[in-house]
């Protein structure tokens, strides 16, 4: 099956690739005409998944999904959550973004976070919307040159590593993208 994934994030299309496997063939937005960036102006995940997802459906006509994700952490009210791409600065500068949240942590005992993800995903014009959550901690300092964004200062419970420590096979297997995509996943398998 193809399908078209709203994303212009490599890592992400390889980790979904991964997670859904040869069965399903994944466009990117360019491969379909899509040059400009996706609109993603909503206040909530999956505000922000639904309207990537439908922007590429009005576009295409096409099957489509597309996913949003947080860092939520705890001591800091959630933050930086939505605004998660754009913490530090109005691009996607992830060692800037690394750097201001270790600096809005020091001191902090209560290290607890969680990534969330939300897709959304249009096939036949219907809407569906997969949750995916792990929940771990912020380290004291970055570790590890896996993954991308903020993988080098999370720890996922029941480990002792960062996300950017692991192979993306381990990543995949307890992350909050792997979880939500394998909820998708089952969907699609289940229908066809
Ligand atoms: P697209 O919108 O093109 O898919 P993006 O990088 O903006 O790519 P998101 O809006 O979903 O992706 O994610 C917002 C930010 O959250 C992202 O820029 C990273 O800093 C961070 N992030 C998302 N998924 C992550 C993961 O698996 N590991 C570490 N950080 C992640």
């Amino acid at each position: 099956m193809e399908i078209i994934f709203a994303t212009n994030n490599a890592h992400k299309l390889n980790e979904v690739q991964a997670v859904l496997g040869d069965g399903f063939r994944l466009l990117t937005p360019r491969e379909c005409g899509i040059m400009e960036d996706i609109p993603e102006t909503q206040a909530t995940l999956e505000g922000n998944a639904l309207q990537k997802a439908r922007y590429l459906y009005e576009h295409t006509g096409r099957d489509c999904f597309a996913d949003d994700t947080g860092l939520e952490v705890a001591a800091l009210g959630g933050a930086p959550g939505v605004h998660s791409a754009r913490y530090a600065t109005d691009g996607h500068d992830f060692a800037a973004n690394n750097r201001l949240l270790l600096k809005n942590m020091e001191g902090v005992a209560d290290r607890r976070a969680r990534f969330r993800t939300v897709v959304a995903l249009i096939l036949d014009n219907k809407e569906y919307l997969f949750e995916g959550i792990v929940e771990g901690r912020i380290a004291e300092a970055e570790s590890g040159a896996e993954g991308f964004g903020y993988d080098p200062l999370f720890v996922p419970d029941g480990f002792d590593r960062t996300f950017a420590e692991m192979s993306a096979e381990e990543k995949n297997a307890v992350s909050h993208r792997g979880r939500a995509v394998r909820k998708l996943a089952e969907f699609l398998h289940s229908i066809s």
